[in-house]
């Protein structure tokens, strides 16, 4: 198998065993892989910008969000909002802005909204990505139209554990709006949140569901689950260090050609541990803005530093693994 294979046949034997393997042996494999396939000392950093904040119908337990355990609702942010905020993630370095809708499915005046701020975003010559909820095929055809380029639906974990930790809402649905993505031709983002009570097994799960999809997700997010008091899940115990590595790695040899993304949680990893993760594949990261959806996110200070000890570049348009261009990081400090 070369470095480059993309599979969408793997089983759970196989994912197993790699997962088993001894940890440099597992860590140089993905090195490798990541090597193959991506620039070297390069990441994608995107900005996050909640638009809608709480009052979500759904009861997803890990987040801050939901009717039944969250922060109370706020009403839609504006379009001058959403352009001022794209224009500072722009001049931070970032090259693909997001937004975020605590919304079960957009409403066709929400849709409409969201569009507007998709065009508002692409006119300033960055990427768009939006997570707002299920779509049809129809929505999502619009929203291919509008320019959109990435659509954030995480499957979060496994098939299994996943109705322990959401009961209003199906995997099965989840994997109709990744269908419904994908067939309008918008880039897929989908990954899942480690540390919701969910087994090894489980981890290797969500990760076998997302590869063998007939196309990887473009961007494949891993969050470390933010305990947020007030939510089911906020006594959860840390995710053991070397086990999120050993899922990044994964992540990056099963899906060799998509970025692997840090983003909830990663205020809870010291340096040296988001330096494991870029060694073993991780390319990607949310950066800036002050907030993640509810939850702070690393300062971009903390950041910056990051990315100067460790002489990271960026990308500026990184639509496939094929036609990156990176900027260097002067760029960021200009
Ligand atoms: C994703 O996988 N992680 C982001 C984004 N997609 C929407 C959200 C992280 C949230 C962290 C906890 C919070 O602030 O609510
Ligand atoms: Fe709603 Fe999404 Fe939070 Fe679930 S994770 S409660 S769908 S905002």
């Amino acid at each position: 198998m070369s470095l480059q294979t993309v599979r969408h046949d793997w089983t759970f034997e196989q994912v197993s065993a790699l997962y088993d393997e001894p940890f440099m042996e597992l860590v140089w494999q993905a090195q490798n892989i990541h090597r193959a396939n991506f620039p070297i000392n390069t990441i994608q950093i995107s900005t996050l910008q909640n638009i809608k904040v709480g009052g979500c119908p759904e009861d997803c337990s890990w987040c801050g969000q939901s009717v039944y355990h969250g922060v109370k609702s706020e009403p839609l942010l504006s379009l001058e909002k959403v352009i001022e905020g794209a224009k500072q993630a722009k001049q931070n370095g970032a090259s693909r802005y997001c937004l975020a809708a605590s919304w079960r499915s957009p409403t066709k005046r929400n849709l409409d909204s969201v569009i507007e701020m998709v065009k508002a975003i692409k006119a300033l010559d960055l990427e768009a990505c939006i997570t707002v909820g299920q779509l049809n095929q129809e929505q999502a055809e619009k929203l291919k139209e509008a320019g959109l380029d990435f659509y954030n639906h995480n499957l979060e974990t496994s098939e299994n554990h996943f109705a322990k930790v959401s009961t209003t809402r199906s995997y099965d649905t989840r994997l109709n709006t990744l269908k419904n993505v994908r067939a309008a031709g918008i880039n897929v983002c989908s990954g899942g949140i480690l540390g919701m009570g969910e087994t090894i097994e489980d981890r290797l799960n969500l990760l076998i569901t997302l590869a063998n999809l007939p196309e990887h997700p473009q961007s494949v997010p891993v969050n470390q689950l933010v305990r947020i008091a007030g939510t089911p899940l906020e006594n959860e115990q840390n995710v053991d260090e070397f086990e999120f590595i050993r899922i990044i790695a994964l992540a990056r040899i099963m899906m060799p050609t998509s970025y692997v993304r840090l983003s909830g949680g990663r205020v809870q990893m010291p340096p040296l541990m988001q330096t494991l993760c870029f060694m073993a594949g991780a390319n990607s990261i949310h950066f800036g803005g002050k907030k993640l959806l509810v939850t702070p996110n690393v300062t971009t200070d903390a950041d910056q530093a990051l990315f100067q000890q460790l002489k990271l570049n960026f990308v500026q348009t990184p639509q496939s693994a094929c036609n990156h261009k990176t900027i260097p990081l002067t760029v960021l400090s200009a």
